[in-house]
């Protein structure tokens, strides 16, 4: 069994948070194989066979496959932890870093995901685990605070992950994301070397 790396990669997909990750490693080797989806290439038997939904990215590492983006993410961020970019368990910031992070992947990205599709508001909001749009930007303006990092002043995993959702959020004009702490800290994180050699690639 092989220990390399091996990145399911399509630059027009939420792959291109787990490249930005890779990169922030600082020189771990990875292959990447870029699946082109107009072609149906993420659904293939031989794809299928490696990640059943078929969806990008996925990740093999040492034989073992990762999906879903935030778990990608964090797994990388803990395996390398030369990389300084995850508070490791033990540490007091590790309860926050989780908080958001899951918080990113179970709340804010369904709640982006209706406000992007005009979805109509279900009658039980308190039933859904994100209650409303409105609901999450503000949670997320609270972990803003004080900044200039969700760890403070601390850059970690979690700004990737979470970072690259209000960065998409704002690029498709998502509500509220033209505030000024959104702003603020959407130039900060996008100016990071990693983010720009990676960013449409
Ligand atoms: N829950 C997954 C979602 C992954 C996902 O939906 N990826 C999209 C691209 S952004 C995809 O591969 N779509 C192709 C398809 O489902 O056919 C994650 O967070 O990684």
């Amino acid at each position: 069994m092989s220990d390399e790396i091996v990145f399911y990669h399509n630059p027009r997909s939420r792959a291109q948070m787990v490249h930005w990750m890779l990169e922030e490693l600082g020189g771990v080797p990875y292959r990447t194989v870029i699946l082109d989806m107009e072609k149906q290439e993420h659904k293939t038997p031989e794809f299928l066979a490696i990640n059943p939904m078929g969806k990008l990215p996925t990740l093999v590492h040492d034989g073992v496959v990762i999906t879903e983006t935030a778990a990608i993410i964090t797994y990388l961020a803990d395996t390398f932890p030369q990389a300084g970019l995850a508070p490791l368990p033990g540490d007091p910031r590790r309860g926050t870093y989780l908080r958001w992070l899951f918080f990113g992947a179970g709340c804010f990205e369904p709640a982006l995901l209706d406000a992007m599709f005009k979805r109509p508001p279900v009658e039980r909001k308190g039933a859904l685990g994100y209650g409303s749009y409105e609901d999450t930007i503000g949670a997320l303006k609270k972990m803003l605070v004080p900044g200039p990092y969700i760890l403070g002043d601390q850059f970690s995993a979690v700004d990737i992950y979470v970072g690259s959702e209000l960065s998409w959020g704002a690029k498709f004009g998502a509500p509220g994301l033209d505030e000024p702490i959104f702003k603020d800290y959407l130039a900060r994180i996008t100016s990071r070397l990693a983010y720009k050699t990676t960013s449409g690639t």
